[in-house]
């Protein structure tokens, strides 16, 4: 039987043209984008798509985009054997973490692509991206799917969706995952690295968790951070957890007043994940002394975990009404993948 797969377009540089008026970019439906691509017939598969109303740039997207995305292929999850969705790239990592932490007992491949080019233009990478992103979404090997996970597939790379930072703006190389491998290489054959695809155990029923909380913030140091700036965010109304982006290892400044506004958010149950700035390596606090006393404090290490992940994974498990104690124990353990301790 032909592979059967869903394109989802969201929008992104991939589906954008240029207005009359002022020359900006922004996107255009399916149709049009689909014009682009005769192509698509030559696989041999039964591709189907469905377009977002409105298509974003998705610098636009919210936690309720997720919430409709994961809807469409939970809707879509038994028709299909795989997916395609095209985003943006600005905040594709945090779609694909995100969806990640929302899907319960993933079997299929979910493919996220995109472009820094459109697919309209003649040197675009748009048109590679998205027939080996289909490729990928239809692979099995004895009727399994190859790659059972939310990925990102990118200028010739497959990576893990959680592991994911975009990296680039201006090249074709736009993403990178520097805490793990990548997942497959398409060259003249892709090439896949089955020893680091995740292989799902059990067969149990595929579900979408639904339930976000957003009170979340993320807080980058720097040298020169005021004690007054810091005191507002962590004073924030109703703020209930903070990825704190720290220098190399888990470091941060071990002024005494930086240490008791941390102290306070904590006792008043804010949940404090320390992530590093570095793209690459891990957080090991109390390996110098300026990560001590936040160690000490009882903020969390977020191990190798990119921010993306961090922040998605503390919205989807503050939100599912779990103790304060819980979020702390989950945030530390690998739910998808995302973690390496
Ligand atoms: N601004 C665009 C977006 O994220 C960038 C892109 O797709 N290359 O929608």
């Amino acid at each position: 039987m032909q592979p059967r797969i869903l394109i989802i377009y969201t929008g992104g540089t991939i589906g954008m043209v240029q207005r009359p008026d002022d020359g900006s970019l922004e996107p255009v439906n399916f149709d049009e984008l689909s014009k682009e691509l005769p192509l698509l017939k030559k696989f041999g598969y039964n591709i189907s798509s469905i377009t977002f109303d409105p298509v974003l740039d998705s610098s636009n997207i919210d936690t309720g985009f997720w919430l409709k995305l994961a809807g469409a292929v939970e809707q879509n999850y038994e028709k299909y054997n795989g997916f395609v969705i095209l985003h943006g790239t600005d905040t594709m990592a945090y779609t694909a973490s995100a969806l990640s932490f929302m899907f319960e007992n993933l079997d299929k491949p979910v493919i996220i692509t995109g472009a820094q080019l459109p697919i309209g233009t003649l040197r675009t990478d748009g048109k590679e991206n998205l027939l080996t992103a289909i490729e990928i979404a239809a692979a099995q090997e004895n009727g399994v799917p190859i790659v059972p996970e939310v990925c990102i597939y990118f200028d010739s790379n497959l990576y893990r969706g959680n592991r994911t930072s975009k990296i680039d703006s201006q090249h074709f190389f736009a993403f990178d995952s520097k805490n793990y491998p990548v997942m497959a290489k398409a060259g003249v054959e892709i090439d896949y690295s089955r020893e680091f695809i995740y292989k799902p155990a059990n067969k149990s029923i595929f579900g979408v968790n639904y339930q976000l909380n957003c009170n979340v913030v993320i807080l980058k140091i720097f040298p020169g951070i005021q004690q007054n700036i810091v005191e507002s965010i962590l004073n924030i109304e109703g703020l209930k957890g903070v990825i704190l982006e720290s220098f190399g290892s888990g470091n941060v400044p071990n002024f005494d007043w930086f240490s008791k506004l941390i102290e306070k958010a904590i006792k008043k149950g804010i949940i404090i994940v320390n992530v590093s700035q570095c793209a690459g390596g891990k957080v090991k606090m109390g390996l110098y002394h300026s990560s001590i006393d936040i160690k000490n404090l009882g903020v969390i290490s977020g191990y190798d975990m990119t921010t993306e992940a961090a922040i998605t994974k503390l919205m989807y498990l503050l939100g599912q009404g779990i103790s304060n104690n819980e979020v702390r124990k989950y945030m530390t353990q690998n739910l998808k993948g995302e973690i390496t301790l």
